[in-house]
Order: structure tokens, then C-alpha cells, then sequence
């Protein structure tokens, strides 16, 4: 006989569970208990959705789950954000929380929410642990249910009496299984359409960056020759110096290198899911589009594919890449004008030593800083059209940004979740002043937990994405100005070190040294949007398609 609380926990490290992220509260004290002679290392944070954000971006890393801990009702209900993070950006997490006697309880209704419904919509699977003897079975569907495609939250509930009671139940081994390669029709369909364009383009998504399949995609490319673009979601799969290398498409329509998607006559569009901001839209009788993914498509008013290729999206490519020919006189010569066109106006402003500095700058700044594994986290901001379009990335996951929920306060967490996990790596969190407070207290944590960080809050004093829409849409400034802390002394409280750099050239020593230096460093630089409305909104529109 075990009590259930430890079988929880054995539960846990058969899975492989290192850590786990989050907040205890009295519902969870025969958890903890039970935790404290596990190998499993408890990350406390400040706030349960820090927790949540933690877990989700170690599950977006290893491809395993992540998990988060926090109490009923307030704790739990707070993990709701992380648990949408997780759920739309595909990264699997598994939530743990506490909740209130079941069987037989004083307290009437004092802090019971459903969390158990609450949580329904926004992951794969929300159970109640009803008896001990169900853990092992509860929580090896959650794990599995968690990482498989498209991955996501789960949420298990653990009552506080059912956490002290005796069980004999036995764990269940952890079985993978693999994945099934697509139909052999499917991927001679899809030749047939390749090899049939004049102006085929690849378009790698999502799903393309959770499993490996940047070996396969470039081996496609290489043989082919056929040029290529991401979703902010797919950036650096496949190395983005390659000389076939169109942009990221952040925006919908109308970027420059739409120029490149406009004349295309077939997108091969490798793990994309309708999660994420539209790359462009399709139109009826318009290009034709080639979906290879885990799932068939979801179909909607801009993406209505016309052939699905289901199945291991590795395989599948590493398929298609062994059967194709591509006619050696296919003319390809328009994209690599639109490359180089697109370079050159993404390049733009990569060495403007204007101050307060511009997004772009801080993008070249960076790139130039860091290794090809180091790691940049952003929050959500308008900078973020900035890092995708002009970050070059050379390896996957090395910019962890947010293009399915988009939502603020992850920037931070999720730096201390990749930083936890990649020691040897630099890591670089960039935020705005606003989403920086949604989760700063986690400042705390990352100082406790002796990361070495670097945090750039773009210091604008406003929403500034929503000022830049509010713009477009011709509507007066109004509503989304404020005021900051004082960011350095802000740092300093923390026991971080906290910087203000007065000029470009400041700028870049501070962070060559922040870089190279112990601890967290917070560093406060002031941000000049005013080029955002005249090219993000005005110049691309007009010079789109000048090639
Ligand atoms: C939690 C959450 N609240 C609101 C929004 C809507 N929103 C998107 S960006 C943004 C402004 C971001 O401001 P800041 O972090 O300062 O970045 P900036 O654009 O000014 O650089 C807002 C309010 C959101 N995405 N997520
Ligand atoms: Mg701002």
C-alpha cells in the first residue's frame, strides 16, 4: 500500500518529469510532502501563470510535457492564460492542481470552482482524480494525450482526500509509439502537382519545428532548388543564410516578399496549422496549396488546400524529396530577384545609430551578439513583427515568440525556461514595457534560481502595438499611454543589475558585457516606433511589388 500522493509523484518521475513549476497552496501539502524525497526539482515561481508559461515553453523544447503545480480555485484558475499558451502554440504541459475534499468537506463552497469544466475548452484532456487507484492511468493518458499531434495542456486535479489515501495500484510502462508515415497515393498526388508548377514556393510551419524535420526540408531544398519561406511559428527549421531563404511571412499580405507568394502558382506548405496569423490568404481559383502536416487542414475562408498529405511531416517530405524531378530549365529567377530585393530592404535600417533606438537596430545588434544556439524570447509587442521579419534565426527554437495565442507576460518566463534547460546558451529576453510588468515579479525567481539573463524592455511608455493598429485604422491617439517604474532600480530591488544605456554604442557594450556576465540584467532602452506606422503600414503596401 502507498499513499496516493506518492504514487502521484512516482507517477511523475516514470514519466521522465524533472521539474516542476509553480505554487503550492494547503490543498497540495500531502503533494509536497511527497515531492520533497523525489529527484523531481520544484521551480517555485511568483505568480501560477509564470508557472504555466515555464512549463509550456520547456514542453515546446524538449517535445515533453512540461509541468506546472498550483493550488484550487485562484492558483488553478490563474494557470488559464499558460493553459491557452499551451494549447494553441502546440506545446504539451501538464497541469496540477489541488482542490478540496470530494468525499466530505466543512467548508461549504470556500474556493471551489469547476476548474475541472473551466479548463475543458482550453486543453486535451481535464480529469478529476477520484481514487488513488487511477493515477497511474489518468496520468499516463495525460502525458501521452499531451505530446501527441497536435500537442497541448492536459489538467489533472488531485483532491486533497484522495491525496491521502492508501492505494496499491501499480504504474504503467511509458510506450511510445511512432508515428504513421503518409499514404503512398498522397505523396505521388503531391508530386504530380510539384513537378506540374511553373512557380512552385515552400512554405514551412508550425508542425515542421516540433519534430525533426530540418534535415528533410533542406534536402528538398538542395535537390530542387526551389525557394522557400516560414510562418514565425517555422522560423529556423532550416537555416535561414540559405541562399533560397525568400523571409518570414509575419504579415498577411502585402510584405515585400508577398511579391514572391503573389506569383506563385503552388505553396507546398509544410506544417502550417490555422493556429497561426495567415501567411497569406488563398483565393478561389487562385494558387494552389499542398498541405503536408500530423492533421489534415482546417479549412476556411483563406485556406481551403486542394491536396492533403497526412502522415510524419519528415517522412512525408523526405519522400517527396526522393521521387521529384524538377525540370532543369524551370525558371526561378523572380524569386531571387525578390530575395535579394527583400534583403535589402529588411537590412535597411540594421546600422541607423538613431536613439532612442529603432526595433530594427536592436535586431542587428543582436544578431551579431549571439551564437548560432543561443536562445532570444520575446513577449507581444510590435517589435515582435520586427524579430520575425528581420531575426535571421540559423537553428529551430532559437527565437521563442508567441504567433498562436500572442498573448503578453511570457517573454520573461519563458527565457527562464529555456535558460533552465540550456545552460551552455545565451539567452535573451526582449519585451515591452508593458508586458514586461505582467510578469517582472518573476525577476525574483530568476535571480533565486541563479540564471544568467539578459532582459530588454523596450521602453516606450505605451501599448505601442495597439497605438501603431490605432494608427492604421486612422483613429486619434488615445487611451494607451502610461508610466514606467524606474526600470534600473526596479532591477536593482530584485538583487539583478539593472542598466540604462544612453546611446547606441552604449547599448552595445552594456549588452556584450551583460552577455558575458553572471546574473540577470535588466536593461531599460528607450524605443523609437516612429518608422513603424510609415513602413509597416504605408512603404510596403506602395513598393511591394516594384521587381
Ligand atoms: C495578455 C494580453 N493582453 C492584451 C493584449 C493585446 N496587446 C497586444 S500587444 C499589446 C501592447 C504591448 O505593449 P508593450 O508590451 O509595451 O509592447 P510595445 O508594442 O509597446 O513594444 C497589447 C495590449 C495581449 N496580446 N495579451
Ligand atoms: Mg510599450
Amino acid at each position: 500500500m502507498m499513499k496516493s500522493s506518492d504514487l502521484m509523484v512516482k507517477a511523475l518521475e516514470n514519466e521522465g518529469v524533472e521539474y516542476i513549476f509553480g505554487i503550492p497552496g494547503e490543498e497540495n501539502l500531502d503533494f509536497l510532502n511527497s515531492l520533497k524525497d523525489s529527484k523531481i526539482q520544484l521551480v517555485l515561481t511568483r505568480h501560477e501563470q509564470a508557472a504555466g508559461f515555464m512549463a509550456a515553453t520547456f514542453g515546446r523544447l524538449t517535445g515533453q510535457p512540461g509541468v506546472c503545480l498550483s493550488t484550487l480555485g485562484p492558483g488553478a484558475t490563474n494557470f488559464v492564460t499558460a493553459a491557452a499558451y499551451g494549447q494553441l502554440g502546440a506545446m504539451p504541459m501538464v497541469m496540477l492542481a489541488g482542490q478540496k475534499p470530494i468525499k466530505k468537506s466543512k467548508q461549504g463552497r470556500f474556493q471551489i470552482v469547476d476548474v475541472v469544466d473551466l479548463m475543458r475548452p482550453i486543453t486535451k484532456y481535464s480529469q478529476q482524480v477520484v481514487d488513488g487507484a487511477n493515477i497511474p492511468s489518468i496520468v499516463r493518458d495525460a502525458f501521452r494525450i499531451a505530446v501527441e499531434e497536435r500537442p497541448g495542456a492536459v489538467y489533472i486535479e488531485l483532491p486533497e482526500d484522495i491525496a491521502d489515501e492508501q492505494t496499491n495500484a501499480t504504474l504503467f510502462d511509458v510506450v511510445g509509439s511512432r508515428r504513421p508515415d503518409a499514404d503512398k497515393q498522397a505523396i505521388d498526388a503531391a508530386v504530380n502537382m510539384i513537378e506540374a508548377a511553373d512557380m512552385p514556393l515552400l512554405l514551412i510551419g508550425a508542425g515542421a519545428n516540433r519534430k525533426v524535420t530540418g534535415r528533410a526540408l533542406k534536402n528538398f531544398i538542395d535537390k530542387t532548388g526551389i525557394y522557400f519561406f516560414n510562418t514565425q511559428l517555422g522560423k529556423g527549421v532550416v537555416d535561414e543564410r540559405h541562399e533560397r531563404f525568400l523571409g518570414t511571412a509575419a504579415l498577411s499580405e502585402n510584405d515585400f516578399l508577398h511579391c514572391a507568394i503573389d506569383r506563385a502558382d503552388l505553396i507546398i506548405n509544410v506544417g502550417h496549422d490555422v493556429i497561426e496569423k495567415p501567411p497569406f490568404f488563398m483565393e478561389k481559383g487562385g494558387k494552389k496549396v499542398i498541405h503536408i502536416n500530423f492533421f489534415a487542414a482546417h479549412v476556411d475562408d483563406v485556406y481551403f488546400p486542394q491536396l492533403n498529405v497526412v502522415g510524419d511531416i519528415s517522412s512525408s517530405v523526405q519522400s517527396l524529396a526522393d521521387k521529384i524531378s524538377i525540370n532543369a530549365d524551370k525558371d526561378f529567377s523572380f524569386f531571387e530577384r525578390v530575395k535579394n530585393e527583400v534583403d535589402s530592404r529588411l537590412t535597411k535600417y540594421f546600422s541607423d545609430d538613431r536613439f532612442p533606438m529603432l526595433p530594427q537596430r536592436l535586431v542587428s545588434i543582436l544578431r551579431e551578439q549571439l551564437g548560432e544556439q543561443d536562445i532570444v524570447t520575446l513577449d507581444n509587442g510590435v517589435y515582435k513583427i520586427w524579430f520575425a521579419r528581420n531575426y535571421k534565426c540559423y537553428q529551430p527554437n532559437t527565437l521563442l515568440l508567441d504567433n498562436a495565442l500572442a498573448t503578453m507576460g511570457a517573454g520573461l518566463p519563458s527565457a527562464m525556461a529555456a535558460r533552465l534547460l540550456h545552460p551552455d546558451r545565451k539567452v535573451v529576453s526582449v519585451n515591452g514595457d508593458g508586458g514586461f510588468m505582467m510578469n517582472s515579479q518573476e525577476l525574483e525567481t530568476a535571480v533565486r534560481l541563479k540564471l544568467d539573463l539578459v532582459v530588454i524592455i523596450l521602453n516606450d511608455n505605451a501599448f505601442g502595438m495597439i497605438k501603431w493598429k490605432q494608427e492604421a485604422m486612422g483613429f486619434e491617439n488615445f487611451g494607451l499611454d502610461y508610466d514606467n517604474p524606474d526600470f534600473v532600480k526596479y532591477a536593482e530591488s530584485f538583487g539583478a543589475s539593472g542598466h540604462r544605456p544612453a546611446n547606441v554604442a552604449e547599448f552595445k557594450t552594456v549588452l556584450s558585457e551583460s552577455l558575458n556576465s553572471k546574473g540577470v540584467h535588466v536593461i531599460d532602452l528607450p524605443v523609437d516606433y516612429s518608422l513603424n506606422h510609415s513602413i509597416l503600414n504605408v512603404l510596403i503596401k506602395e513598393a511591394a511589388c516594384v521587381i
